[in-house]
């Protein structure tokens, strides 16, 4: 089986229970297993201007080991039917959102198609993924950025709260 991992967030809707739920629903995914899920943690919104941030409200974030015989874009399709089985709609960018499941790493494949980009390409620099992602993986290398440990270690997270 193929090891990845998955970050899962919500800030809509109860967003405790839908990163449970999400949880759940990871582990009826056909062929797959999950192996590890880590704490939730909450987390002050990311990637928002000024004007927008007052507006969104902070996130549940965790992230879950998988092993799995799907392929990544197999895998990719069932995370997208969990968010949709979650109510998930796309208004505009960054909306807030019910659950957002995004693969973050799949074995070391480095894939950059218009459907799939691994690792995912902003997941290096997120608190709201590297935390979570450490306390799993705290031995994971990501392709082209180098050890988990390094880049917390190099890095300042502020707003984020392990629950
Ligand atoms: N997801 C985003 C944008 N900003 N900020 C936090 N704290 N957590 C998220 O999951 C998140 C975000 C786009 O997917
Ligand atoms: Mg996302
Ligand atoms: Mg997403």
């Amino acid at each position: 089986m193929k090891q990845a991992f998955v970050a899962l967030g919500s800030n809509l809707v109860n967003p405790v229970l839908q990163v449970q739920t999400a949880f759940v629903a990871l582990s009826k995914i056909p062929d797959t297993h999950v192996l590890k899920q880590s704490s939730l943690y909450q987390t002050a919104p990311i990637g928002y201007d000024d004007a927008q941030i007052k507006q969104v409200p902070d996130f549940i974030n965790a992230v879950v080991e998988l092993e799995t015989d799907l392929t990544p874009l197999e895998l990719l399709d069932a995370l997208f039917e969990i968010e949709n089985q979650a109510g998930r709609e796309r208004p505009y960018p960054n909306a807030p959102r019910v659950l957002d499941c995004d693969l973050l790493l799949y074995e070391n494949m480095v894939i950059n198609t218009n459907k799939l980009t691994l690792p995912h390409p902003r997941m290096h620099t997120r608190g709201f993924v590297l935390l979570p992602l450490f306390e799993i993986a705290p031995h994971l290398s990501i392709p082209n950025h180098g050890k988990i440990a390094t880049l917390i270690h190099n890095s300042q997270f502020t707003g984020i709260k392990k629950l």
